[in-house]
């Protein structure tokens, strides 16, 4: 099919490839089949100024089409659903489209939590966040468990990110995540759920997630790089 009459011929997206915003939009290109041109930055250590420009917070994902953009995955997200209205990301009536970024929201409050635990610098701040976590979990459940159909949405696509995050996080913290939400081992059918799909999902995904995750935590929060100090010193051990 022939999209140039809907969209300006050249889009460009800024992106990091381990942040699950980004990986939103990445996916709703792959689902759109959209020509694009990709930009991998490391965007906590640089923030080069062809970004600045576009997007003078500095942020990922920055979408710029024709020399303009749009800085939000979730305004990137409508947007797209909207030009491309054909593959049904978004239903149809105003209401059903507010319950669908109602969801939305209610997933990036979760990716709220997340980060807080991602951020935990001793034991005490990782089980309050947990805890945290695990509240704001169980609200979204309903939306999780709705989602066994084929067709593709916009709360398919953030799902998927967040389903992903939370089970390699649980990984990474040796199954502390799914011991205290053992709503979390149930992720993998959501993923299940709509097979071809996930398939561009699974093909946007950096090969050494979990290692560049692992990283990134190791920075982010004392508690983890302590976890993994503990765990080298025993493998070193053996
Ligand atoms: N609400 C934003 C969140 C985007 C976001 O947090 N991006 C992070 C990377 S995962 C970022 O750009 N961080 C760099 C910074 O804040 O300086 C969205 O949905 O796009």
């Amino acid at each position: 099919m022939n999209k140039s009459h809907l969209l300006p011929p050249r889009i460009e997206l800024f992106g990091y490839g381990i942040c699950p915003y980004v990986m939103r939009v990445r996916y709703v290109l792959a689902l759109l089949d959209l020509d694009h041109h990709y930009v991998e930055l490391d965007i906590y250590k640089a923030k080069p100024a062809a970004l600045l420009r576009y997007n003078p917070l500095g942020r990922v994902p920055t979408l710029v089409v024709d020399n303009d953009s749009i800085c939000d995955s979730t305004v990137i997200a409508l947007w797209l659903a909207q030009v491309y209205r054909e593959y049904k990301l978004l239903p149809v009536d105003a209401w059903s489209q507010a319950k669908v970024m109602n969801d939305m929201a209610a997933i990036d409050f979760v990716h709220s939590k997340i980060s807080t635990l991602m951020g935990a610098a001793d034991q005490a701040a990782f089980t309050a966040s947990l805890d945290a976590l695990s509240e704001s979990l169980q609200a979204i459940l309903p939306v999780l468990n709705a989602l066994n159909s084929n067709q593709v949405s916009l709360t398919h696509v953030w799902v998927m990110p967040l389903a992903l995050l939370l089970k390699t996080l649980d990984q990474l913290f040796d199954g502390q995540l799914s011991d205290a939400i053992a709503a979390i081992r149930s992720l993998p059918n959501l993923q299940l759920a709509a097979q071809s799909p996930s398939a561009k999902f699974s093909a946007l995904l950096p090969v050494d997630y979990a290692q560049q995750l692992s990283v990134m935590l190791s920075k982010r929060s004392r508690y983890y790089a302590e976890l993994l100090d503990i765990t080298m010193q025993k493998e070193c051990a053996v």
